[in-house]
């Protein structure tokens, strides 16, 4: 499909699922975005979740985010119960404001549901020639090392850096072993997962995605992931009075929907640290990069790039099922 006809397609389910015009625009972007940069847990496929999210009851489709300043530094978008996305699109602008007027600034999305990846938003800001931080909980799905039941989300963590040319750097993880969506996308091709991404429900290793998603997600490097994922859920949950995971799931009642809660976002200028410096050393971090890739290992996100150069003139390739299934949403 071109890059068009998805979004045609994302657009055509989310109003037929009665969402908002504004969320339309803002949720099918963030979806086109993961298919053009090879990012299937987080493209199209997300469309299953977001009509199921929908249907629940559990996002207000048509909500209206608003706007406030706790404190000079710090922006806090009230997404009134809707998708992140259009929160993030009226809250980035005042974050970049603030951090270019103060060095550093932190916008505190509240009260939203979130089923996007972050890269997208800390690639925006660093595209700016910010430096950017983002996380969110999620639902407890993940298993804190050493135990075996369900606390902490999957809770990514996303960095961006800017560099001189078309692509800032960025790295985009969840803090368990992999997104809970591969395991999704897992089970729907029945294919197994590798070890060390799930437990099941008796709290054994397994490589059946099915029993993963009902037993317990890992977290990535055993205590050293875990505490991190407390981080996110200390970060976007009781620091900016939102859910953490474990409250989210709770509130979702087995309706399987999409988390609820906050995200945090954290702009600093390099501007604010160095004045007119800055962009000197902005270049020394390249000599960084350079070590890195002149061996033969490659930047997080570099594949995300080649992917997009590629989507752009080709288009992407959709697994005819999960098209089946789509479709099947407005037939
Ligand atoms: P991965 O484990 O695939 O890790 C992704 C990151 O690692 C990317 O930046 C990727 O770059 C980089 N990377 C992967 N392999 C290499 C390598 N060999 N060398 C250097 N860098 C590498 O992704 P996850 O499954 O953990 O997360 C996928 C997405 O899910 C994320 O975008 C995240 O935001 C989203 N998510 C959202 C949640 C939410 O609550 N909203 C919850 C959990 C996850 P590249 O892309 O170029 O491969
Ligand atoms: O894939 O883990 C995930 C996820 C959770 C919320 C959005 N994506």
């Amino acid at each position: 499909m071109s890059l068009g006809e998805v979004r045609d397609l994302a657009e055509s389910v989310l109003r037929r699922f009665g969402l908002g015009e504004a969320h339309v625009q803002a949720v099918a972007e963030t979806m086109v975005a993961g298919e053009r940069d090879g990012c299937a847990s987080h493209g199209i496929y997300r469309l299953l979740v977001c009509a199921h999210t929908i249907k629940t009851g559990k996002v207000v489709p048509d909500a209206v985010p608003s706007v406030h300043e706790p404190s000079p530094a710090i922006v806090r978008i009230d997404a009134g119960g809707g998708f992140a996305q259009l929160a993030f699109e009226l809250g980035r602008p005042i974050l970049a404001e603030k951090a270019r007027r103060f060095g550093l600034a932190a916008l505190a999305i509240n009260h939203c549901v979130h089923f996007a990846a972050l890269w997208p938003e800390v690639e925006r800001l660093a595209a700016d020639g910010l430096v950017a931080f983002a996380c969110t909980p999620s639902h407890a799905w993940v298993a804190p090392a050493g135990g075996r039941l369900p606390v902490f989300g999957t809770n990514p963590i996303a960095f961006g850096w800017p560099r001189p040319g078309p692509h800032p750097f960025v790295f985009d993880f969840a803090t368990s072993a992999v997104a809970r969506g591969e395991i999704e996308l897992h089970r729907r091709e029945g294919r197994p997962i590798p070890l060390g991404w799930g437990i099941d429900p008796d709290g054994n290793p397994t490589t059946d995605a099915q029993a993963a998603l009902a037993g317990a997600m890992l977290t990535f490097g055993g205590h050293k992931g875990s505490a991190l994922a407390t981080m996110v859920e200390l970060l976007g949950g009781p620091l900016i009075g939102d859910m953490t995971s474990a409250e989210s799931i709770a509130l979702d009642d087995g309706a399987k929907a999409s988390p609820i809660g906050g995200e945090l976002i954290i702009a600093l200028d390099p501007s604010g640290f160095l004045g007119s410096t800055a962009l000197d050393h902005i270049a020394r971090a390249e000599s960084l990069f350079d070590q890195i890739t002149s061996q033969g290992a490659r930047l997080p996100s570099q594949r995300r790039y080649d992917a997009r150069k590629r989507s752009l003139t080709e288009g992407v390739d959709i697994p005819g099922p999960l098209l089946e299934d789509i479709r099947s949403l407005i037939d």
